[in-house]
């Protein structure tokens, strides 16, 4: 293995015009001076532009003079309604580009075994043999079954917006275009998805006075971090209560008032528990959960919301003293249980307090290791901020003011039932009556994405490899990442009619970040892989022909921007360098394979359809680059002149009152006669229904019913703070992992990291964070060589002892100890905890889950 990465180093190194590898930062100057030695005179300049290093588009000034980049800085335009300051891996930007470790030609493996201890042979050929390879393959697929080819993208979808990808394939004829979010945040959108018919939502931090935050740890993470990050500390400067749970002391918890320490995975107990005291209380928001929501819906005892013949749901009527549809004449009924047509029937809202009876905060002490006392104080807490009942006028517009929040990122939601844990934490907000109110949370556009609301699909047999919105993952509207190479190993098995023979991977390193990452590899070895990297990831290393990318500071782009609260805004991305003159892209390297499919006007036409081009739209027989596109994207977007884009790179508005507070929620659920926010998710019962019938008919045999039912409940109960990962008495401590604001998911750090080694231990390598009463009782020092095993997995590593840690709980962050030997050997140190990950999956939404593992730690 070590002879193999050093021939592949020189090979790197040889492509490269690089001579020594004595340390990082000569080479990169020498790196960048060559970059330099073609231009010509002194020429400073500072190009705005997004960063893309991470999801969290931040505006970046860069300063280069003579077209080498010299310094990033934050943006100061879009402080008032975007980022203000950036993270430390943005303004090293520069050091990915620079990198001497860069793909720099394409690659073609030329030993035909796949494996970790394979040397792939790689070979140099060119981009006109690499495309003709490609292109043939896919012609030959094509005419069999395109599905058969299928496109994996991770970082990629935020690089390149996933319409291209999308729309190329719906060229081709194949369904299977994968994005990340099973990886990284699926359960948390389809959450919300599921309660309002769209995803998304932030807290109204201009006017919350107390945030409840469920593990987002925004000061190192989370995709809107830099939203966050200030608009919490502004808001703290005025007062406002932040209350973090986490079992691990995160920065963020950290930088908190208060920080709870739960117990991982039962976070959703100690809502239900708060949940049960406000309602115990009486300190709810009736009219909001009658006029808005679905709580007030007559219930049968199968649990379907009983409907008029028109298919119009019924609630009980006070003023008639019956059942009827929620219309203008009716006053609906929150409680109670009553007989309609002779069955028994129960207000949503009542089936949730019948739920509620034994959740008390002394059985949550006992579950989630939080004292009765605390869960009490914080749910009356909760309910005090929220003012419930009151109005503010702002500008004019009278508004409901409820300025409490609930927020999570992954805390809650890279679980097992990661969707219930984030129903519950809506529930509480539903509860305060909270959901777009002054002060409470924000909802994006919704009513945009309907079919969340109706019957899942339930296909069988899947159409698509990830096994999306099928039978076995109902609401997976994003893509099941992880699923890809499981059912790759064995389609039939899932009920697919056939067999993928080509996987595409554009920047995503899937294999080495899923859970039980040792599926994901043994699977790439069936397929004929393309992959198209930075760097010699683990999944390059199984690739037959890997090509060569540029950053996101060499290339264009209409820049994704992150949706903010009482803002809207339209960014690109622009060049400010091609460090080693590389000629494609994503976006190029796409356009070129649809030439040579034969499908670029079909591609053109598809494009057109995704964005939603009429008039000013791409024009079929003809190529463009991606300048040309970027450009026509913008007029389309903001209607101005695109020599305002080159120069700012982003334009923002702040949204006026109505705008921001009454064109959401208010005139989507209020009152009779409308949909409602959905309290009770019965679409879950009807979506189990089907998948109970789906499985009795194809006599399918992997799908446990009974869990399938558990996960698919439509109100969140304590089992879901019990997922399979944690049932195993044998292991005493939690594994949880987390991530550190000084490196990006794997493969992305490999510049970066020895900079920071000033930073001490978890900067270079990550280490087992663990209680320190807990490691002296086990006689465990500050770096002690421990081994951390689950049931799946053993890895070892150096302890690190904290109070910050809950004395049952260890805690790795991840994307740390790659392996590839095409990588550096810095890059190699510290644990690939994943591999002791356990991997399963939330059934709603195909979400992966992360931090639900049992082991033991003990040492080596
Ligand atoms: N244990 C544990 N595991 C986790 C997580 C966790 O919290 N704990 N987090 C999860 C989350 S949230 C996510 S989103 C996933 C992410 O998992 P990954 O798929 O690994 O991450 P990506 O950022 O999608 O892809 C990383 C790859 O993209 C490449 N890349 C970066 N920039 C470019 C570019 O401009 N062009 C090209 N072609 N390639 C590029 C990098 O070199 C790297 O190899 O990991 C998950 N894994
Ligand atoms: N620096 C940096 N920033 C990033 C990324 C990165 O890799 N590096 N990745 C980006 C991406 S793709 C994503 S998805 C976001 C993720 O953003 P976040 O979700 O904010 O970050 P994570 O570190 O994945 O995890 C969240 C927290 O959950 C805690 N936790 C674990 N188990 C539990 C539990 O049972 N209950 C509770 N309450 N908390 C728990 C962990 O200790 C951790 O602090 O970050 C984005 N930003
Ligand atoms: S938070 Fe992400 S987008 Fe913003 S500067 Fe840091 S790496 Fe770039
Ligand atoms: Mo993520």
């Amino acid at each position: 293995m070590r002879s193999t990465r050093r021939d592949f180093i020189k090979t790197v190194v040889a492509l490269g015009g690089m001579a020594s590898l004595n340390g990082l930062m000569p080479l990169i100057s020498a790196a960048a001076e060559s970059a330099t030695s073609s231009a010509t005179g002194m020429s400073v300049k500072s190009i705005k532009t997004t960063c893309c290093y991470c999801v969290n588009y931040c505006g970046i000034s860069v300063k280069t003079v003579n077209g080498t980049i010299r310094g990033i800085y934050p943006d100061p335009a879009r402080a008032a309604v975007f980022n203000r300051g950036i993270c430390p891996m943005g303004s090293a930007g520069a050091f990915n580009a620079y990198n001497p470790y860069r793909l720099k030609v394409p690659l073609k493996r030329t030993n035909p075994n796949k494996g970790l201890n394979e040397d792939p042979r790689w070979v140099e050929i060119s981009w006109e043999e690499a495309f003709s390879t490609i292109a043939a393959r896919m012609n030959k697929i094509k005419k069999e079954d395109p599905a058969k080819v299928v496109w994996q993208t991770g970082h990629g979808q935020y690089l390149m917006n996933m319409n291209f990808m999308e729309a190329f394939f719906a060229a081709f004829g194949s369904p299977n275009v994968v994005g990340r979010a099973s990886e990284c945040i699926a359960s948390r959108f389809v959450a919300e998805g599921l309660t309002w018919g769209n995803i998304s939502c932030l807290p109204d931090l201009d006017h919350t006075n107390m945030l409840l935050n469920f593990g987002s740890n925004y000061f190192e993470a989370d995709q809107w971090a830099r939203w966050l990050d200030y608009n919490v500390t502004r808001a703290r400067g005025r007062g406002m209560k932040v209350v973090v749970m986490d079992p691990r002391l995160s920065n963020s918890a950290g930088k908190a008032d208060e920080w709870i320490p739960v117990r991982p995975g039962t976070d959703v107990v100690m809502i239900l528990a708060m949940a049960k005291v406000m309602m115990d209380d009486g300190t709810i928001d009736i009219p909001f959960l009658n006029t808005y929501t679905n709580a007030s819906n007559l219930v049968d005892e199968d649990g379907l919301i009983i409907s008029s013949g028109e298919g119009d749901p019924l609630v009980w009527d006070s003023t008639s003293n019956s059942a009827r549809p929620f219309t203008s004449d009716v006053t609906p009924t929150l409680t109670g249980t009553y007989t309609v047509e002779g069955k028994t029937a129960r207000t949503a809202y009542q089936v949730f307090v019948d739920s509620l009876k034994d959740i008390t905060p002394e059985y949550a002490e006992e579950v989630c290791d939080i004292p009765a006392a605390t869960i009490t104080r914080l749910a009356r807490e909760f309910a005090k901020a929220a003012r419930i009942g009151s109005t503010i006028t702002l500008n004019g517009q009278k508004l409901r003011y409820r300025p409490a929040a609930v927020y999570t990122f992954r805390g809650v939601t890279a679980k097992e039932f990661g969707v219930q844990n984030w129903r519950s934490g809506l529930i509480l907000e539903m509860l305060i009556g909270g959901i777009d109110a002054v002060g409470g949370v924000q909802t994006y556009k919704p009513m945009s994405k309907g079919a969340f609301f109706e019957t899942s699909k339930c296909e069988y047999p899947p159409k698509r490899m990830d096994l999306a919105q099928s039978v076995y993952y109902p609401y997976s509207f994003l893509g099941v990442a992880q699923q890809m190479q499981r059912s790759m190993s064995d389609p039939e098995a899932y009920g697919l009619d056939y067999k993928p023979e080509m996987q595409f991977f554009y920047a995503t390193n899937r294999s080495f970040s899923c859970a039980e990452p040792q599926k994901q590899f043994e699977a790439l070895s069936k397929t004929f892989n393309v992959v198209i990297e930075l760097f010699m990831s683990e999944t390059a290393w199984y690739g037959d022909i890997v090509l060569p990318d540029i950053t996101y500071l060499e290339s264009w782009h209409l820049s994704q921007t992150r949706w903010t609260v009482g803002a809207t805004h339209h960014a690109i991305r622009q060049p400010v360098t091609n460090a080693y003159n590389l000629p494609h892209d994503g976006f190029s390297i796409i356009w070129e394979l649809a030439k040579r499919t034969g499908i670029r006007d079909r591609y053109i036409e598809q494009l057109n359809e995704k964005w939603g081009l009429k008039e000013n739209k791409l024009e079929t027989g003809r190529d463009y680059t991606a300048r040309e596109v970027v450009e026509i994207l913008w007029h389309s977007k903001t209607k101005k002149d695109f020599s305002y884009a080159l120069e700012h790179a982003f334009l923002g508005n702040h949204k006026n009152t109505k705008e921001r507070y009454l064109s959401g929620v208010e005139s989507k659920f209020k009152g009779p006669g409308k949909s409602k926010m959905k309290f009770y998710a019965d679409q879950l019962v009807t979506s189990m229904a089907k998948v109970q019938e789906t499985v009795t008919k194809h006599e399918i045999k992997n799908i446990d019913l009974a869990n399938h039912k558990l996960a698919m409940l439509p109100l969140p109960v304590r089992e879901h703070a019990k997922p399979r990962g944690h049932q195993v008495d044998h292991m005493p401590f939690y594994l949880i992992t987390y991530k550190v604001s000084y490196r990006y998911h794997s493969g992305a750090n490999i510049s970066l990291n020895p900079v920071l080694r000033s930073l001490g231990k978890d900067a270079t390598e990550n280490c087992i964070l663990i209680n320190r009463d807990t490691a002296i009782k086990m006689g465990i020092r500050d770096g002690t060589m421990l081994v951390v095993e689950s049931r799946i997995g053993k890895v070892k590593g150096k302890a690190s002892l904290t109070e910050g840690i809950r004395p049952d709980t260890v805690a790795v962050s991840n994307s740390y100890g790659q392996w590839s030997p095409g990588l550096p050997e810095h890059t190699h140190k510290g644990m690939w905890i994943n591999q002791a990950l356990e991997s399963n999956s939330d059934v709603i939404s195909g979400m992966e889950s992360y931090n639900d593992t049992k082991c033991k730690v003990y040492k080596v």
